[in-house]
């Protein structure tokens, strides 16, 4: 594959030192602007405090660039036009020299091949309510299984069927383990009430069980779920009411594929009066954090490995 590096991770990649891949749907598709980009220089900022490199993938006139400079961030937050590309997607926008935001499918992806192990997101995608009358199941699924990377998310968004999710992840071999928590975290609320088998308390856990995880030939992406904050939360009755109007609504305008997550969220918003998006924000750093984190120890564990 063919990738623009930027001047950071191509310094961070040839003196063995963290990176953390970020998507670009989350900004392109999933905030508004001016809001997406302070957020995007934000979590960027937080990775350099670290000491890692902050990897935000996206597509730019059909070229595949990892770690982006600030004006290409700012077009991507920007433009109306960015295209939202899945994995399937990435032949065409290049073939075809399109401008496009990453999902999490894509990104994984991308960020595989060009040997990062660590990325964090919001939420991934899941099974859409209702799955039985139109089977819109995120492609971020099928691409889960078969990308070995460790993958950093408040659990599934709750606009999903949180239940149905968490079977598919079980049916495709992706294995799920809390971050200080013993329930699946539902995006916008600490727990959607079902527990997981598996938790850890440290960073070094994560990296240790994703190297046991590579030596055992898996080649499905390790699942960190880590729930937001307390003080960030909203209470589970208080957004479930908004996300069935969000959906009553979506099914009234005929939303649907790929324009449906990014319209249920830009609604919910709109219906909180900005809570959803504070709350997203608030979830996604708190993911980023935690990310960098694992990117240190896990280049801890491989550099004390090889010296
Ligand atoms: N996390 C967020 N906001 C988002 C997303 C993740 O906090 O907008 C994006 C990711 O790019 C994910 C996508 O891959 O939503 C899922 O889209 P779909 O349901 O169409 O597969
Ligand atoms: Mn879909």
């Amino acid at each position: 594959m063919d990738f623009i590096f930027s001047k950071e991770i191509k310094k961070h990649k040839s003196n063995n030192l963290p990176i953390l891949a970020l998507e670009s749907t989350i900004i392109a598709h999933g905030m508004p602007y001016p809001e997406n980009y302070h957020f995007a220089k934000n979590i960027e900022l937080n990775c350099r405090k670290q000491g890692v490199a902050p990897a935000t993938i996206a597509v730019l006139d059909g070229r595949i660039h990892i770690g982006l400079e600030d004006k290409e961030l700012k077009k991507i937050c920007e433009s109306k036009k960015i295209l939202k590309l899945s994995k399937r997607d990435l032949p065409f926008a290049l073939a075809q020299k399109q401008c496009g935001a990453t999902t999490v499918s894509a990104t994984i992806w991308i960020a595989y091949k060009a040997s990062i192990s660590v990325f964090s997101t919001g939420g991934i995608g899941g099974v859409h309510r209702e799955v039985e009358k139109h089977f819109d199941v995120s492609q971020d699924l099928k691409v889960l299984s078969e990308t070995p990377i460790i993958t950093v998310s408040a659990g599934a968004k709750s606009i999903l069927d949180l239940p149905k999710t968490i079977e598919k992840l079980e049916t495709l071999g992706v294995p799920i383990v809390g971050y200080k928590s013993n329930f699946f975290p539902a995006f916008y609320t600490r727990s959607c009430g079902l527990r997981i088998e598996k938790n850890v308390d440290t960073e070094k856990q994560v990296a240790l069980l994703f190297l046991e995880h590579l030596r055992l030939d898996l080649c499905s992406s390790l699942l960190v779920v880590n729930p937001i904050s307390k003080k960030n939360e909203i209470p589970q009755d208080k957004i479930d009411f908004f996300i069935s109007k969000a959906l009553i609504l979506a099914k009234k305008q005929g939303v649907s594929g790929k324009n449906l997550t990014p319209f249920l969220l830009e609604t919910l918003r709109k219906e909180t009066k900005g809570d959803s998006l504070k709350a997203n924000i608030s979830l996604a750093e708190n993911n980023v954090k935690l990310g960098a984190k694992i990117a240190k120890e896990l280049s801890l564990c491989v550099n004390m490995a090889f010296n």
